[in-house]
């Protein structure tokens, strides 16, 4: 699909609003379609309005915190020579606690305006995951749509949208056959020329099947899951940006282990905003909501308004939150000391140097 404009890429009154009539003249911005360990591949329009596509190996902010990388989706303003200058203001972002023991950030995408959180009709089916995604969703600000796939080997998709409908009434929720190109055709309308989407869900639900069947001649690696557990075998191994044919942008990403939560307090609030209602009528103020005399959470369990489950994982959410908030900004503040010290000793090692 050509490319002959900037809206094309997903450029908006948002980005062009954060330059100065100079930079306009003097800058050309790049979207970021992938990041791997050491290259940032970009794409974007060259001085003469042409496509073109950047390959950086390094930026002059490295040694900056790593909310403030360059990640998938993000606008990044290079000079006449493709020198990288900057980036933009992110419009959206997602991040997580990135998996293993190192207390870190890990961004996931940034500038994405609808999420399609990819589950299929069978044993992965999983509310607590939905509710971590949708709480993910949230706290980005970001819309979510729920893609349940595999319809067509599933007798009675029903039970999988009911189980999601009784919480979120108003949630968009489509069931597809992912492989079938007129079957997928019901996303389209969150497609548009302009848009950006990201897939995010288990390996093996099918987004990378979703992907090829939007873009109509898709050739993104796809493989069957293990037909003793429906698992899949982790067949995308990065995040990718790709055009589609109704004009959008799609983020296919690898399904990912884990996702854990950091920073999302707001998000998990909204996401149960039935218990946080529920809550006011706590006789505690305070109230934990575990087993606390006049709490009307667990009184709204025992006479089955509300799920045990769905209790139990909104304070499992919570906690996971504050626990990684915490170790992050601890984080943090030990690579900000490091990087205090390393100036420190970079003066004085020059100051030395002066003095010979
Ligand atoms: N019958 C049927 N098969 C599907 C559907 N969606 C995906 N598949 C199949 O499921 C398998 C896994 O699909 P992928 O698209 O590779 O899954 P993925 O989510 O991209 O997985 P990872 O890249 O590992 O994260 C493939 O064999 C697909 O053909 C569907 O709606 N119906
Ligand atoms: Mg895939
Ligand atoms: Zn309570």
């Amino acid at each position: 699909m050509q490319i002959t404009t900037l809206p094309d890429l997903g450029w908006s009154h948002f980005f062009q609003s954060q330059l100065s009539l100079e930079a306009l003249a003097a800058e050309l911005p790049f979207r970021v379609t992938s990041v791997q360990r050491n290259l940032i591949e970009c794409i974007g329009l060259d001085a003469q309005g042409q496509p073109q596509c950047l390959s950086l190996s390094t930026y002059p902010w490295r040694n900056a915190s790593p909310e403030d990388h360059p990640t998938v989706g993000d606008w990044l303003m290079v000079d006449k020579d493709s020198t990288p200058l900057r980036l933009l203001e992110r419009k959206t972002l997602i991040k997580r606690r990135s998996a293993g023991r190192e207390a870190v950030l890990q961004l996931i995408a940034a500038n994405i305006d609808t999420l399609f959180i990819v589950t299929s009709c069978n044993e992965e089916f999983n509310l607590n995951r939905i509710e971590r995604y949708l709480a993910l969703a949230a706290e980005a600000n970001i819309d979510a749509v729920v893609v349940l796939t595999k319809k067509d080997l599933c007798a009675d998709t029903s039970v999988y949208v009911d189980a999601i409908r009784k919480n979120y009434p108003a949630l968009p929720i489509e069931v597809v056959n992912g492989t079938a190109v007129q079957d997928v055709a019901v996303l389209e309308m969150w497609c548009a020329r302009g848009q950006t989407i990201a897939l995010l869900g288990s390996s093996g639900v099918g987004k990378s099947t979703l992907l090829n069947s939007l873009q109509g001649d898709g050739e993104q690696a796809t493989a069957p899951i293990r037909e003793k557990d429906s698992k899949g075998r982790h067949t995308t191994t990065s995040r990718s940006l790709h055009r589609l044919q109704g004009g959008g942008i799609l983020l296919d990403t690898p399904g990912m282990r884990e996702l854990q939560m950091v920073d999302c307090e707001e998000g998990i609030q909204s996401t149960f905003a039935d218990i946080e209602q529920l809550a006011q009528q706590c006789r505690f103020h305070d109230c934990e909501h575990l087993a606390e005399p006049g709490c009307a959470v667990t009184l709204a369990v025992q006479d089955g308004r509300l799920e045990q489950r769905r209790l139990d994982n909104y304070h499992k959410l919570l906690e996971e939150q504050a626990r990684n908030s915490g170790s992050v900004a601890e984080r943090r503040q030990q690579d900000r000391a490091l990087g205090r010290f390393y100036k420190q000793a970079k003066a004085s090692a020059q100051r030395f140097k002066s003095r010979d």
